[in-house]
Parts: structure tokens; sequence; C-alpha cells
């Protein structure tokens, strides 16, 4: 456990058994219903709006890909946002794998275009030293479309968070379909947690649809953000931040 993110207003929002199972032995579990309706619109909405807004620049502090609609250092681009990275059931899920005190990484967006937006098969993080830990990212996908197999819902390999070999050393093209791979299927406004050791990959969207998605990453506390906050942060976001949000941000 963490006490400081218990002094800093997070209260536990315990998960079901089923939950607990999936993230510990798969290395990953889908929360569904977590975005309501309403907050649904206004995430979309703003993605598009920053789509537009930011066109080829967008993602460019986190990282941009062919194919893929990307934005990136969303902390600083809404209000609609602020939600994300403090949610309780999500911050118990990562805990839950972390077992040690962990930060905000980045929180970016992420939209495989029509025919395309496969990517290699990797892991966010490291191998972990043991098949149990320690484990030092924690990713999430915050589903605001539908993700089907169809329009390119991110394939994924179960169990692969545990092993302790470099993804290098065991598959030769990571581009290909992995025979254990599944896909992380779930109707919009659902959560994916997943361990950031498994191998997993954005897939081709094969569909007419958006597939836009919010990553919301958590890393080691110890481990330095792909996104540096502090170096990020607006007065504008730095004014409503909560001490739980400053706290996990890293920016005090
Ligand atoms: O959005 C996805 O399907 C996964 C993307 C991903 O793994 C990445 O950008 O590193």
């Amino acid at each position: 456990m963490d006490n400081t993110l218990l002094d800093k207003g997070f209260t536990p929002q315990p998960l079901n058994a089923t939950h607990y199972r999936e993230l510990d032995d798969n290395g990953f579990t889908i929360l569904e219903n977590v975005i309501d309706t309403a907050w649904l619109h206004q995430l979309r909405e703003r993605f598009e709006d920053l789509v537009k807004s930011e066109g080829e620049r967008g993602g460019i502090e986190a990282g941009q890909m062919k194919g893929v609609r990307r934005l990136a250092d969303l902390v600083n681009k809404g209000e609609v946002f602020d939600d994300i990275y403090v949610h309780p059931s999500l911050l118990t899920a990562a805990l839950h794998i972390f077992q040690q005190p962990f930060k905000l990484g980045s929180l970016n967006g992420h939209d495989p275009l029509p025919n395309d937006g496969l990517q290699v098969l990797h892991g966010d993080g490291p191998p972990p030293a043991t098949p149990d830990g320690p484990f030092t990212v924690v990713n999430s996908m915050w589903m605001l479309d539908d993700f089907t197999r169809e329009n390119g819902a991110t394939r994924i390999v179960p169990g692969t968070h545990r092993k302790t070999e470099n993804i290098d050393d065991c598959i030769d093209d990571r581009m290909a379909d992995h025979p254990k791979q599944i896909h992380l299927e779930g109707p919009a406004g659902s959560v994916a947690v997943f361990n950031g050791s498994i191998w997993h990959g954005s897939y081709i969207n094969r569909s007419s649809r958006p597939r836009r998605t919010l990553h919301c990453a958590f890393f080691s506390r110890e481990r330095k953000q792909q996104t540096d906050q502090r170096a990020h942060l607006r007065p504008e976001t730095a004014d409503r931040l909560s001490p739980l949000a400053r706290y996990i941000l890293d920016v005090d």
C-alpha cells in the first residue's frame, strides 16, 4: 500500500474477485461503464477539437505514429480529462499491480485510421526481474468508441506480463499475429487496465469507423515520466488540482 496516496485523499474502490484474478493471471481486465454518456460525449468532442487544432503536431510531445491520430499531454489540454488519472477504480487496479508507490507516466490519445494502425507487439515497461515483479508500468485504455476486432481493438498476449525474457528473444517478427493473442474488446465507456509488461499493440482498423482511446499510463515512482508533468504544467491546470492529483502528477 502507498500511505501517501491515502493521506492525499485516495479512497480505494475494491474491484470484484474476477478483476483481481484477471489482473494477476492474464495481466489485464476490463472495467465496464466507467465513463457515463455525458462525459463520453465531452471526451469525444475534446478529442476531435484537439486533433483539428493541433493538426500535424498532434501527439508530438510523446511520439507520433503514421496511420494513427495521436494526442499527448492531455493533463494540460482540458478539464474534461481531470477525473481520469485520479479515478478510484483505476488507482485501485494500478495499486494492485504495482504494490509500490506510483505516479502518472503520461495521458495520451490514440486512434488508428481505417486500414492502418498495426503496431509491433511490445511491452510498455521492461520485463520484470521475476515472474512476480516488481512491475514498473501499468497502462489503461479508456475506450471512447466500441472496441471490436474489426475496428482495431488492441491485441494482447495473456500471461506475458510474467515473462522475464526480452520480447525480441522470444519473437522473430513482432508485426506478425501471435498465436495466443486476443483482442481487448468492450463497449464505449469501458476501461481496460493492463500490466505494462504485457505484450500488446495497436491493431489494424479494418472498419471505416474511429477507434478512439485515451492511454492513461502510470509508472513506479522512481521512473522518469514520459511527459514531465512539472515541465508541462500550465497555470490553469495547477489552479484546479487536488492534493491527490498533484501527488499522482508528481508536481510538488
Ligand atoms: O491503442 C492501442 O491499441 C495500443 C497502443 C499502444 O500500445 C501504444 O501506443 O504503445
